[in-house]
């Protein structure tokens, strides 16, 4: 059984999660609004990786014979001041994202459970390759700078990235 302290911080992790996946979603919708279908495709397909996120949570909470709680998730952003800022937006987020993971994994650790401090890991894990990612693009955005043919081509690679994780830990 999971102790409350954690099964309280799961559960406002999976609305932190589901925030997440519609950010990304708004961003895919900005980004295609302006016809930089690459970039939308590239947030669309984190919004849907978010999702898997907080069902990774839900299903862990589920396991461990604990109550999944849903709160209220608020509204997004849905207009930018440009294609860079929801980059630079969504590498502020995910540094946000790593500390609130950060904090579950010291109440694992406070607690003793274990078997949470193995769960963590994974996400721990992909906060590293997120921030790594977001931040990649963010800089190649930026080096663009004025070049439109910089930008069509950063929009045409990430035209070609498709969903790689499961629906459910392994
Ligand atoms: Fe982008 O992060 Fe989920 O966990």
């Amino acid at each position: 059984m999971i102790k409350e302290s954690l099964q309280t911080a799961i559960n406002e992790q999976i609305v932190r999660e589901m925030y997440s996946s519609n950010l990304y979603l708004s961003m895919a919708a900005y980004y295609a609004s302006i016809n930089l279908n690459g970039f939308a495709n590239w947030m669309r397909i984190q919004a849907e990786e978010e999702m898997i996120h907080a069902l990774k949570f839900f299903d862990y909470v589920l396991d461990r014979g604990g109550k999944v709680n849903i709160g209220m998730i608020t509204a997004t952003p849905s207009v930018w001041a440009g294609y860079i800022q929801p980059f630079a937006d969504a590498l502020e987020h995910e540094q946000k994202i790593t500390a609130w993971i950060n904090d579950i994994a010291d109440i694992a650790h406070t607690e003793k459970d274990y078997a949470t401090m193995s769960f963590l890991n994974w996400f721990i894990d992909e906060q590293v390759e997120e921030e790594k990612t977001t931040g990649e693009i963010l800089d190649r955005l930026r080096l663009a700078g004025d070049s439109k043919s910089s930008l069509f081509l950063l929009d045409n690679e990430l035209k070609a990235r498709k969903i790689e994780v499961a629906t459910k830990a392994e």
